[in-house]
């Protein structure tokens, strides 16, 4: 760049000197004066946009485990829309939505992010917990009380000693948005106390915690990639699975394959809007910070979105379920307890491996919001 702006300046003062009286000082100066504007402009021409964004890809890949539809794609959407326009096109975030990067296995996502295959995500924790160990905190059974809990913890301490320790493995989260707790539904019987669960089998990601869970409940766990899942309720290959109601169970209309739902918010499932750290360096500051607030904006938005219906007064979403046939139970804290009696034995297992520390600061937190 300074080679290119230097024989242009010379060009250019070569050019219009050649054209001025050399003799009168003023003149000349005025002519110094033009030759730098000149050559600025020029400079600048040359420079836009092919320099600006030289380090650029023409498009970088975002990762989503579901489809586009669902608010949970549709959010990673509306983020890539607001960065191509405010960016002016220069950068241009390309969606591949249904773990499509990732050839359906969805627990490799975090790796994939971290080599570079997507630039993008807007992940899931519990996909990532199989290999952060951490965010296994969001999926400790019958841990997160209600939402008033939940954003204690992720916007407060615990979720940024977890931005942190993303930040040090290659990758920085810019937002939480939400796919939200996770209510279970089946075709067999409706789940109201710990013995109505025993010996169903239920579809669950492919994470420690989930399989262990269940089969501490009595049931009998079945680890499937989400792209698999759907045909698999549709064929009765499980009697049931978990998911949170308006984020995934009422989009793909749940109850074509399970009369039963029961609101246990057993695990939650934060999402982290996340960029590749090597990726958003790249950038120049200011594209980092469209880049940063858009990532804000969409992520809210989604979150929103994913909780209209499921916070008092307003339990809109229950009573779509029930309006599509479903029957719906909705545990109350005594029979919540219950369950999480049982499960006992899968706490003490994994807070060693997700750390005292962080647990106990969670379990603080979630006492302050009461
Ligand atoms: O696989 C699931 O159940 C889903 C879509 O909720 C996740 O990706 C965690």
């Amino acid at each position: 760049m300074t080679m290119l702006r230097f024989v242009l300046c010379c060009m250019i003062t070569l050019c219009l000197t050649a054209c001025s009286p050399s003799d009168e000082a003023e003149k000349s100066e005025t002519t110094q004066q033009k030759t730098n504007q000149v050559a600025e402009q020029v400079v600048e021409q040359t420079k836009a946009p092919s320099d600006q964004a030289k380090d650029y890809k023409d498009e970088y890949k975002m990762s989503v485990v579901v489809g586009p539809k669902l608010p949970w794609g549709a959010g990673a959407t509306h983020f890539s829309d607001l960065v191509r326009e405010r960016t002016d096109g220069r950068i241009n975030i390309k969606v591949y939505t249904s773990s499509s990067l990732m050839a359906g296995k969805q627990t490799n996502e975090f790796l994939l992010h971290r080599q570079g295959v997507a630039d993008f995500c807007f992940a899931s924790t519990i996909n990532w917990s199989t290999t952060i160990k951490t965010l296994n905190l969001f999926n400790l059974p019958f841990f997160f009380p209600d939402y008033k809990a939940l954003d204690a913890v992720t916007q407060g301490e615990v979720g940024q000693e977890i931005m942190d320790e993303l930040q040090k493995k290659g990758v920085s989260v810019l937002a939480w948005g939400e796919n939200g707790f996770r209510a279970i539904t089946n075709s067999k019987r409706a789940i109201k106390t710990p013995a109505d669960i025993e010996g169903m089998k239920i579809r669950v990601v492919g994470t420690p915690v989930f399989i262990e869970t269940m089969k501490a409940l009595g049931a009998n766990p079945v680890n499937m990639n989400w792209g698999d899942a759907q045909i698999a309720f549709q064929q009765g290959v499980v009697d049931g699975q978990e998911n949170p109601v308006v984020a995934i169970e009422i989009p793909i209309k749940i109850w074509q394959f399970h009369q039963y739902a029961t609101i246990w918010r057993y695990a939650v499932d934060p999402l982290m809007l996340t960029v590749n750290n090597k990726i958003m360096a790249s950038f120049s500051a200011e594209d980092q910070e469209i880049i940063k607030q858009a990532a804000i904006e969409a992520a809210e938005q989604q979150r929103a979105t994913v909780r209209k219906g499921l916070i008092e007064p307003d339990l809109s979403a229950y009573e779509t379920l029930r309006e599509n046939g479903m029957e719906v139970t909705v545990l109350d804290q005594a029979t919540r307890e219950q369950f999480r009696a049982k499960t006992g034995e899968v706490y003490k297992n994994w807070v060693p491996k997700i750390g005292e520390d962080i647990v106990k600061k969670a379990e603080e937190a979630i006492k302050a919001s009461r």
